[in-house]
């Protein structure tokens, strides 16, 4: 019989329906309930990208299934078999049922991976933090991926969608050289600097190896989607650096979001709704690459991150 091995993949989870999204919202602001008003603006963000379904939900559960698909196809560890568990951080099955669900399975060693490529104490290390404490507290052993920002795999696929897109650039009558390529990712509080938190850092990394493989010098780094709060945000927001670039004479302009790994609300709302309308009034072209979701390269990417932190975890 082979041996078990639990993989728990976590994500940022959503809302199941249009009436789960007060506990949602809830649970993102640490117990405290939305105004009135702030419950109406995030549902009509969701209103309007579908229509009242979740596209995060099912991205993660075909990305969660082919996960282990692949990790079963690698003929690395004939030995093991493993199992995905699915742990969400603000949604239903939760980081700690997920862990729980490994160890009434019988599993005693496990390895976590969260659906984000860059590690920041705020989003991965929260979410490693919560499996430990729940596996600690049933008795299973576990090891985590930190990042995965730099894996070739993880580089040729964001490399190709660029590629892509530039194409249709071109196709367009665009001169190739002159469409600036924006990488963003979701902002976060301005005082993570403090900690010397290696977020940014590893961003402009991903940005970097992207933009040489494709090639492309006319390139920039934005933030998105920060939170609707008084503290600072890590800038300069996507939005503003619109309208700088159209002050630039820019008229052509590829967003890559590689912070995100799935179409969600982050995405589809805040690129392709909002971000779309201020270039739609500066009289920008601006397209976005796609989604890896479970594009292969994608899923080769999380798989070898697995094994080779479970490798190092055997050796110690
Ligand atoms: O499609 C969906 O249903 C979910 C889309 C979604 C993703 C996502 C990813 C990240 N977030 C990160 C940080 C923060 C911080 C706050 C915050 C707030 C929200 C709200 C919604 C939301 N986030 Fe999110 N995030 C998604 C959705 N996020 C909705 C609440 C309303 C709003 O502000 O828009 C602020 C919370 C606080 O007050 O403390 C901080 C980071 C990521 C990317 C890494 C990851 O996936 O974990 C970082 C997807």
């Amino acid at each position: 019989m082979k041996n078990k091995v639990g993989v728990l993949v976590m994500s940022y989870g959503t809302p199941e329906s249009m009436e789960g999204i007060e506990a949602y919202y809830t649970h993102i602001r640490r117990g405290h309930a939305p105004s009135p008003e702030q419950l109406k603006e995030l549902a009509d963000r969701y209103e309007a990208i579908v229509g009242g379904v979740f596209p995060l939900r099912e991205n993660t559960n075909r990305q969660v299934a082919s996960l282990q698909e692949t990790l079963n196809r690698d003929s690395r560890h004939p030995e093991v078999e493993f199992v995905c568990y699915q742990g969400l951080k603000h949604a239903s099955p939760f980081i700690e049922d997920g862990v729980e669900a490994m160890a009434k399975d019988g599993i005693s060693k496990a390895v976590g991976i969260v659906l984000a490529p860059h590690y920041s104490t705020m989003s991965v290390g929260s979410y490693m933090k919560r499996a430990k404490a729940k596996a600690d507290e049933v008795g299973v052993e576990m090891t985590f991926v930190q990042s995965y920002h730099m894996h070739p795999q993880l580089i040729e696929a964001f490399t190709r969608r660029v590629n892509e897109k530039l194409a249709l650039f071109e196709e367009a009558g665009a001169d190739r050289s002159k469409v600036r390529v924006l990488f963003s990712a979701h902002s976060l509080p301005e005082k993570i600097l403090e900690l010397g938190d290696p977020y940014p850092e590893q961003l402009l990394e991903t940005s970097r190896a992207v933009a040489e493989k494709a090639d492309v010098t006319s390139w920039q780094f934005a933030w998105q989607s920060a939170g609707r709060t008084a503290e600072p945000w890590l800038g300069p927001d996507i939005l503003d650096t619109l309208r700088n670039l159209s002050k630039e004479e820019v008229e052509d302009v590829l967003v890559a979001p590689i912070g995100f790994v799935s179409d969600h609300l982050e995405v589809l709302y805040d690129l392709d709704i909002e971000a779309q309308q201020v270039a739609k009034e500066l009289d920008l072209r601006l397209m976005r690459i796609d989604s890896l979701n479970s594009d292969p390269l994608y899923m080769q990417t999380l798989s070898d991150a697995v094994i080779g932190q479970w490798e190092m975890a055997q050796a110690e």
